[in-house]
């Protein structure tokens, strides 16, 4: 390691998401690099490394009142943030996803007396800029948040144009794309395939998301009836949020026996390495990490070419990516790959040489800690 251990605050949102798990991850890799990680949420992360001598857990407690409608969250965020900071000495607070994590650690920071003020890096990853930016009620706090920030990054080309775009933020914006860096799988393929229900022969799909409506999953499920008729094949979604509002469709369409649903899975990696094909059909998406966990296993996806998802694979040759919309253009590219093992298997091996030269852990973290540095200026 380069200069002293520093001590970090990581903001995150716990639940199932690409930001909480990447900062999650974020947190586990800084730590095996030496430094001290302080993780303040109202939960704990759900990727959150346990029995980690150098990671620590700081629960935000929210109470409600009765003359608030609405509980509020940033300010007992920004009291947690502040009390850590000054037990601890932190150096920096680095929050994922601006809002309200960049607001509440700015009150954070005025808050402490001036020379025990850890600096700030705020992480944009997707709709704290392409939605809430856009609204009247967020957009002004998430400018002021980041013009007050120390440093800010994002995730993509796409998602610092975004931002430059919608928020006129004129302060650089350091694109660190995300990484992963698998763990090993606990279970065999053929046991996890077992457990899903599919036959020898009979094709996985996968798809990882919390099914927001960005998801799109009227799209995921128009494909696969396409699918369905060409193919025998199974879609495995690993949903982040309760499926039930889409099963009723999922039965008008035919596809009960075609779909199998996990909710909040822990052990990502088991249904990774059981998949042949990843399906995603995102209206947009600042990067789209569980395309990359299925590439750093060496599987491809077909998707939409949508936002900051061709930064991440590259169409003929780590995956397939489709003008955003077309079901059936998307089912065709997903079958033709499905037919030619030796093509998906290529395509497969070139997605995991990207994601571990590009992608790693190796050649990510070093540019936060670099950023780290950065801000610290010559007191690290
Ligand atoms: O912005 C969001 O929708 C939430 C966020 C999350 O927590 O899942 O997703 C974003 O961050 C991920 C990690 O950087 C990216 O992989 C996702 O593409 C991005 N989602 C969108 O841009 C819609």
């Amino acid at each position: 390691m380069k200069g002293r251990p520093l001590k970090l605050g990581i903001t995150c949102y716990p639940t199932v998401g690409g930001s909480g798990i990447l900062a999650s991850e974020l947190g586990e890799e800084l730590a095996r690099r030496g430094h001290e990680v302080h993780f303040i949420s109202y939960e704990q992360p759900f990727r959150m490394p346990v029995g980690d001598p150098r990671v620590f857990f700081h629960p935000v407690e929210v109470n409600s009142y009765d003359l608030f409608k609405y509980p509020d969250y940033t300010l007992p965020l920004s009291v947690k943030m502040a009390e850590v900071a000054q037990a601890h000495a932190l150096d920096v607070l680095h929050v994922h996803y601006a809002v309200p994590h960049a607001t509440a650690a700015l009150l954070a920071r005025d808050m402490l007396p001036v020379d025990r003020r850890p600096r700030i890096i705020t992480t944009l990853h997707g709709t704290d800029t392409t939605l809430l930016g856009l609204d009247p009620g967020y957009g002004p706090a998430i400018r002021h948040a980041l013009e007050h920030s120390d440093a800010i990054t994002t995730v993509s080309e796409f998602m610092r144009r975004e931002t430059v775009r919608l928020l006129g933020v004129r302060r650089p914006i350091a694109v660190i794309p995300n990484f992963f860096e698998p763990h090993p799988a606990s279970r065999l393929r053929t046991e996890v395939r077992r457990e899903l229900g599919l036959a020898d022969g009979e094709a996985m799909l996968l798809h990882v998301s919390n099914l927001r409506p960005l998801k799109r999953i009227d799209l995921l499920l128009e494909t696969m009836v396409h699918l369905k008729s060409a193919v025998r094949c199974k879609l495995v979604i690993l949903a982040g949020a309760s499926f039930a509002p889409f099963t009723a469709e999922v039965a008008r369409l035919g596809l009960t026996s075609s779909v199998v649903v996990r909710e909040r899975v822990t052990e990502i990696e088991d249904y990774l390495g059981a998949t042949d094909l990843g399906l995603f059909t995102s209206e947009t998406e600042s990067f789209c990490l569980s395309i990359l966990e299925l590439m750093s296993v060496g599987c491809p996806s077909a998707a939409f070419a949508v936002g900051g998802i061709p930064e991440v694979t590259v169409t003929g040759e780590t995956g397939i990516l489709v003008p955003f919309g077309d079901a059936a253009a998307l089912a065709q590219a997903a079958q033709s790959l499905l037919a030619d093992a030796p093509r998906r298997a290529a395509l497969g091996r070139a997605a995991q040489t990207r994601a571990r030269g590009r992608f790693s852990a190796d050649a990510i973290v070093p540019q936060y800690e670099q950023i780290y540095r950065d801000v610290c200026g010559g007191a690290t």
